[in-house]
């Protein structure tokens, strides 16, 4: 059930949260001119100073902030405070080796464990919850943010830390556990490693569950519930902006509230760069509006989503919400002229109750013509027939969402190796071709 943490910001009025947008952006506007030279010198470039702020649609003027600005400013160049005033620092790996680091101080960790309160609250943890956290305690964002705003919704944490899944599970039945966050795929792996063990995921403590870091399609968020019996909630964020605790769906399960007093977010269209409308998906950029380490300026993060139309929600928050992540611009692949996101492979292979918990898309090049081979995992071992019938179905079903037809290659359960804390569902080999 949906509980709200702070009433008085959740529910505040559009046009107070409108005010306090601008007053928050204008400081963070003068706060990253004055302090951070990269955006002295862009302001510049683009002729306008702090003072041409005056309205939110103003925001518009300002410069974009990149993943390349980040890793050419690495590693605090971006910096507003001096290290002296930080007290924690978190990166993210990224693909080429230079890690995105962000640095907090006191203010940003209560920022975050504000929000991060705030997005468990509305997937119903209360202070009589017993919070398992299997995310890795690390540089990563996910285990702390969580940790934090747990603590501060007044529930008693399990660090449980990083994989061991029978562990887990095994946590799990000794401390009656409540509630569990994690990486959207692998509380699926979890729950199918339960069974494994002759444990019924359904008959353990857990009733809600708060998952994201990566893509979270309907049909996953749908397995999950079948497999736990749980209340499953999605959680959005990046370490650019905090970590996890940007937004989170309430009760109704029909968008993301995101916190506007502390992000202001555009939708873009990622080729012109110009503002895309209500109900419209394009990249979401973001602002951060009470960041004092490093705050950021209209942040291209890549995600694909669109906000909704909507002024106040059945929940009674005001706050306004985006659709879940569609996908990533660079995560779309295209295959013979046609575009394909990975979550339209994942939403038709969640429905299918054959299929277990891993699965992977490998583009290859054969005789000079692209190759999608889709590789998926079965729940239980299949006989020859059965194997060639889901195979033969798979096909069919991909086929008609993409319009194109793959090879799929139906696997015994366990034999796709997990690569790391996120699920890596593309293998592009056409380059090495
Ligand atoms: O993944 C923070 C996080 C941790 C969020 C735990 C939620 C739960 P990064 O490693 O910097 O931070 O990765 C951020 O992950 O730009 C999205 O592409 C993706 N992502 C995060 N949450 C979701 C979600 C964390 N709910 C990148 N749905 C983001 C889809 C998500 N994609």
């Amino acid at each position: 059930m949906d509980f709200i943490f702070n009433s008085k910001t959740e529910t505040m009025p559009r046009k107070k949260i409108q005010e306090l947008q601008l007053k928050r952006l204008k400081k963070t506007v003068y706060l990253v001119y004055e302090n951070v030279p990269h955006y002295k010198k862009r302001f510049k470039e683009q002729g306008i100073k702090p003072e041409d702020i005056k309205t939110l649609e103003d925001v518009r003027k300002l410069p974009f902030t990149t993943k390349d600005d980040l890793r050419e400013n690495a590693p605090f160049g971006l910096m507003a405070t001096s290290l002296d005033n930080c007290i924690e620092l978190h990166a993210s790996s990224g693909t080429t080796g230079i890690p995105i680091t962000v640095c907090y101080t006191p203010n940003d960790i209560e920022v975050w464990s504000e929000v991060m309160a705030r997005c468990l609250s509305m997937s119903g943890l209360t202070k009589k919850d017993i919070f398992q956290n299997p995310i890795p305690y690390g540089t990563f964002t996910g285990a702390f943010g969580f940790h934090y705003g747990a603590q501060k919704v007044g529930a008693m944490v399990i660090p449980s830390g990083k994989g061991q899944s029978e562990r887990q599970i095994k946590l799990m039945q000794y401390y009656k556990s409540t509630f569990m966050s994690g990486v959207a795929s692998y509380a699926l792996r979890l729950g199918q490693v339960a069974q494994e063990i002759g444990v019924d995921p359904k008959k353990l403590e857990i009733r809600n569950g708060l998952f994201g870091a990566e893509m979270f399609t309907t049909g996953l968020k749908k397995r999950i519930v079948e497999t736990w019996d749980m209340d499953v909630h999605d959680i959005y964020g990046l370490t650019e902006m905090c970590g996890p605790g940007v937004s989170t769906d309430c009760d109704q399960h029909d968008g993301l509230h995101l916190w506007e007093d502390h992000f202001l977010i555009e939708i873009i269209d990622p080729k012109t760069l110009e503002p895309i409308g209500l109900e419209e998906e394009g990249e979401v950029v973001l602002t951060t509006l009470t960041k004092e380490g490093m705050p950021l300026l209209r942040y291209r993060t890549r995600d694909i989503a669109k906000l909704y139309d909507q002024e106040v929600c059945e929940c009674g928050r005001t706050h306004i919400k985006h659709s879940t992540i569609k996908g990533r611009s660079d995560d779309m692949i295209i295959i013979r002229g046609t575009n394909i996101f990975p979550g339209q492979i994942e939403s038709v292979l969640m429905k299918n109750h054959d299929v277990g918990s891993n699965w992977r898309m490998v583009l290859s090049t054969k005789r000079d013509v692209d190759v999608l081979t889709v590789e998926v995992e079965t729940k239980k071992q299949l006989s020859q027939f059965d194997t060639e019938n889901l195979a033969k179905k798979l096909q069919n079903d991909i086929k008609s969402v993409i319009v194109f037809t793959p090879k799929i290659e139906v696997l015994p359960p366990n034999t796709i190796h997990d690569t790391g804390l996120k699920a890596k569902r593309v293998i592009d080999e056409r380059k090495a071709n």
